[in-house]
C-alpha cells in the first residue's frame, strides 16, 4: 500500500493539477472570474459584515493577492488530506476532489460576472484532470509489494527496488507540480490580455462644458503636505472586487429603472453626448480612521446625475437612488440628496484621464458628501429609484449606518510622524474637510495650550478639503500636537473618539513630536 506521506503529495499534487487546469479552461478570452477567484469572491461577500475593519484589513489591494494565497492552500491541505483517506478506498479522493469542484462551480455560478460555459467546463476538467493524477500516482507511489501475494522475502528487502520505485514516483511527483505551474503560468499569460486597458486608452473623451478649477499653485511650500488633487495613481481604494471588472464601453449601457415615468438605457456615446461638467471632490472611505489617508480629492469628469434623473422622470415616492455595479455591489443614498444642489455625477474621467479601471471604468458615481459605501458605485451599470425602506446597499446589511453623511474632519500631514523636530519654529500643516458644508476654521493645539487659528490654503468649493497650515515655537521635550475642524455651518469637529463603525470615525487628529 502507498505511504501516508505519498497519499499526502498525491493528493496534494492532483489538487494542484484541478486548479491549474481549471485556470486554463476559463483563461482564454476571459474578463470575468476564474473558479478560484469566484470562490474568493463568495469568500469575501460572507464575511465581510464580520470583521468589522474588514474594508482597511481584506479590501486593501495588497490583501486581495493574500485570499487567493489562502485559497489555493486550503485546496491543496484537503487534496492532501483526501489523499490519504483514499488509501484505503479511492473513491474518497474522487468524491473528495469533486466536491471542491463543485463548491467552485456554485461560487461560478452565481457570480455575476461569471460566463456559465466557462465556469462548467472549468469544473468539469479540473476535477477529471484531478482524479485522473490522483489515481495514477497512487497507482505509481504504491510498493511494489501485493498484499494478497507477497513475494519472496529476500525480493521485497532488495534495496535496489524500493529505491527505483521512489525514484519513479518523486519522478513524476515532480513531473506533475511542473505541469500544474506551467499551466498556471500559462493561463496567467492568457488571462493578461483580456482587458479593457486598450478601449479605455482609445477613449477621447469631451471636454466639460463647465468647469471648476482647483486653486492655480500650492498656497504653501510645505514639503510633506497633501496636494490638493491627488494624483490616480495615490487615490485610495477600497472596494469588494477581486479581479477589476473589465468592462468595454461599447457593450455597456446604464439603465435607470425602478420608480420612473420613463425607464432608460444609455449607450456610453449616448452618455459623454450630454453635456458635463468638471470639478473637484473629496472622497473619503467610511473605514477611514482619524488621520487616515482613505481620503482623495479628484477633477471628477462627468454628466450631473440631476440631468439623467430628469430625464428618466422620477417618482414622487421614490426616496432612494441606488446604484447597482456589474460586479453586484450596491450603493443607496436619499434621492433628495442628489437633488438639493449638490454636486452629483455620473462620473467618466478622473484628473482628465477616462476612470482608471481600477476606479470604477467606464462610469461610477460621485456625490459630494457621502461617504462612498452609500453612494459612489463603481463599474456602474444600473441607476434604480425606489424607496429608502425598499432596499439596503451592500453594507446596510453588513452592520453600517443607512445614510453616511461625511463628517467634519481634520489631518496632521506634517511634522511627519517620527519625524525628527528640533526646537524653534517648526511648521505644522494638514488638511481639512467637511464637504458640502465647507470649512470655515482650523485650529491646532500643542499639549494642552491654547487653540491657535492655522492659515486656510484657497479652495474651489465647499466639496473639498482645504489645506492648512500654522506656525509653532517647538521647545525641547514631548509634545502632543491636536487639530480641529470648524465646518462652514459652525459646528465644531468633535473631540469624542468613535470607531469607524457603523458611520464614521470623530476625534481630534494627534501627532506626538519629540523636539530636541
Ligand atoms: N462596485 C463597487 N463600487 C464601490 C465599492 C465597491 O466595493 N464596489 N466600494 C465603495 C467604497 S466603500 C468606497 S470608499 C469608494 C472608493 O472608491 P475608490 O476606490 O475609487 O477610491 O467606492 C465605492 N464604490
Ligand atoms: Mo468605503
Amino acid at each position: 500500500m502507498i505511504s501516508r506521506g505519498r497519499a499526502a503529495l498525491a493528493g496534494a499534487l492532483s489538487a494542484g493539477v484541478a486548479l491549474a487546469v481549471t485556470e486554463v479552461v476559463t483563461a482564454p478570452g476571459n474578463r470575468g472570474p476564474s473558479l478560484i477567484t469566484a470562490v474568493g469572491s463568495r469568500f469575501i461577500d460572507r464575511f465581510s459584515g464580520s470583521l468589522k475593519n474588514f474594508a482597511v484589513a481584506v479590501f486593501g489591494t495588497n490583501d486581495k493577492p493574500a485570499l487567493i494565497t489562502g485559497i489555493v492552500i486550503t485546496c491543496l491541505i484537503l487534496g492532501a488530506a483526501f489523499g490519504v483517506a483514499s488509501r484505503q478506498r479511492r473513491v474518497v479522493g474522487i468524491a473528495g476532489i469533486s466536491a471542491i469542484a463543485a463548491f467552485g462551480l456554485w461560487a461560478g455560478l452565481i457570480d455575476p460576472l461569471a460566463s456559465t460555459p466557462r465556469m462548467v467546463f472549468g469544473a468539469l476538467f479540473g476535477a477529471l484532470a484531478g482524479i485522473a493524477v490522483l489515481l495514477a500516482l497512487m497507482q505509481v507511489g504504491a510498493r511494489p509489494i501485493a498484499r494478497t501475494a507477497p513475494p519472496p522475502r529476500q525480493h521485497a528487502e532488495d534495496p535496489r527496488i524500493k529505491t527505483a520505485s521512489r525514484r519513479s514516483f518523486l519522478g513524476y511527483a515532480g513531473l506533475t507540480a511542473a505541469f500544474a505551474v506551467t499551466a498556471t503560468g500559462v493561463a496567467r499569460s492568457l488571462r493578461g490580455t483580456a482587458s479593457a486597458a486598450r478601449e479605455r486608452v482609445a477613449l477621447l473623451l469631451p471636454a466639460a462644458k463647465r468647469i471648476v478649477n482647483p486653486p492655480a499653485s500650492q498656497p504653501f511650500t510645505v514639503p510633506g503636505l497633501t496636494p490638493y488633487i491627488t494624483p490616480n495613481d495615490d487615490f485610495y481604494r477600497i472596494d469588494t472586487a477581486l479581479t477589476v471588472p473589465q468592462i468595454d464601453p461599447s457593450n455597456w449601457k446604464l439603465e435607470v429603472s425602478g420608480m420612473v415615468d420613463n425607464p432608460l438605457s444609455i449607450t456610453f456615446d449616448e452618455l459623454i453626448a450630454i453635456d458635463m461638467v468638471e470639478e473637484p471632490i473629496t472622497m473619503q472611505c467610511v473605514s477611514n480612521e482619524v488621520g487616515g489617508d482613505l481620503i482623495g480629492t479628484a477633477m471628477w469628469r462627468g454628466v450631473p446625475l440631476s440631468d439623467i434623473l430628469s430625464r428618466a422622470g422620477v417618482h414622487p415616492d421614490a426616496t432612494q437612488i441606488v446604484g447597482r455595479s456589474v460586479d453586484g455591489f450596491t450603493a443607496g443614498f436619499p434621492t433628495k440628496t442628489a437633488l438639493d444642489g449638490r454636486s452629483a455625477l455620473v462620473v467618466v474621467g478622473m484628473n482628465g484621464e477616462p476612470l482608471p479601471a481600477s476606479h470604477g471604468f467606464p462610469a461610477r458615481l460621485v456625490i459630494a458628501g457621502l461617504y462612498g459605501y452609500v453612494s459612489a458605485t463603481k463599474w456602474l451599470r444600473e441607476i434604480q429609484l425606489t424607496r429608502l425602506e425598499d432596499f439596503d446597499g451592500y453594507w446596510i446589511s453588513r452592520g453600517w449606518a443607512k445614510e453616511g453623511p461625511i463628517k467634519t474632519q481634520s489631518r496632521i500631514d506634517v511634522p511627519r510622524r517620527g519625524a525628527s523636530v528640533a526646537s524653534g519654529p517648526v511648521v505644522i500643516a494638514g488638511v481639512a474637510w467637511a464637504p458640502t458644508r465647507g470649512i470655515q476654521r482650523v485650529e491646532v493645539r500643542v499639549d494642552s495650550g491654547e487653540w491657535t487659528e492655522a492659515q486656510l490654503g484657497e479652495f474651489a468649493s465647499d466639496n473639498t478639503w482645504v489645506q492648512w497650515m500654522s506656525r509653532w515655537d517647538a521647545t525641547r521635550g514631548d509634545h502632543v500636537i491636536s487639530v480641529r475642524a470648524t465646518d462652514a455651518t459652525g459646528e465644531v469637529q468633535t473631540e469624542e473618539r468613535s470607531a469607524a463603525d457603523p458611520d464614521g470615525a470623530t476625534g481630534h487628529h494627534q501627532r506626538k513630536v519629540t523636539v530636541s
